[in-house]
């Protein structure tokens, strides 16, 4: 989508150029630069907020994952605190990452306490040169806010069911770094 797009860009713009002028040449200086990058970007984010409304799964984002590592690309999922949080009061949910590339996929976990992989940092790692990664996949992250907690919640704090939850903005952070490895 990404490559289609600027190719789209530049026909537009060569038209423009066309246009109420005399025929001359065009001269058209495209650079590239060779240089092992990772990158990762929030694409068309079709929400970046989760409806307590919402009794499923929801997608929250569409990430564009790119790299062109000739050896590895390692993607770290960070999510802050592993519920929403709105002062003392906690909502639970469950995540999950779905990858053009499955090498990327998170399955649906709880994140901490209930994560299986323990810190609550999730790592994936593609191993060797991957073109179609070089061009860019998307992959999907999805919420779902209906999830029981798995215990009590830490002291001093509360866990609600999404839908029974105390009025106010509960928060989440997540942060997403590919890089080269
Ligand atoms: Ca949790």
């Amino acid at each position: 989508m990404k490559a289609s797009f600027i190719v789209a860009g530049l026909a537009s713009a060569a038209a423009m150029i066309g246009v109420g002028s005399v025929a001359h040449a065009e001269t058209l200086s495209v650079n590239t630069t060779v240089a092992p990058y990772c990158n990762v970007r929030l694409a068309n984010v079709s929400s970046g907020t989760a409806s307590v409304a919402h009794e499923a799964e929801q997608q929250v984002a569409n990430l564009e994952l790119a790299c062109n590592s000739g050896g590895s690309a390692q993607l770290v999922v960070n999510p802050l605190n592993g519920d929403f949080k709105s002062g003392p009061n906690l909502i639970n949910y469950a995540m999950r990452m779905a990858a053009a590339d499955a090498a990327f996929n998170i399955a649906t976990t709880d994140a901490t306490p209930g994560d299986v992989e323990g810190s609550g940092k999730f790592t994936r790692t593609k191993v060797g040169y991957s073109q179609p990664l070089a061009n860019g996949i998307a992959a999907s992250f999805y919420l779902n806010v209906n999830v029981a907690a798995p215990g009590p919640a830490p002291l001093g704090q509360t866990f609600f069911p999404a839908n029974a939850a105390p009025a106010g903005t509960y928060t989440e952070s997540f942060s997403f770094e590919l890089s080269a490895i």
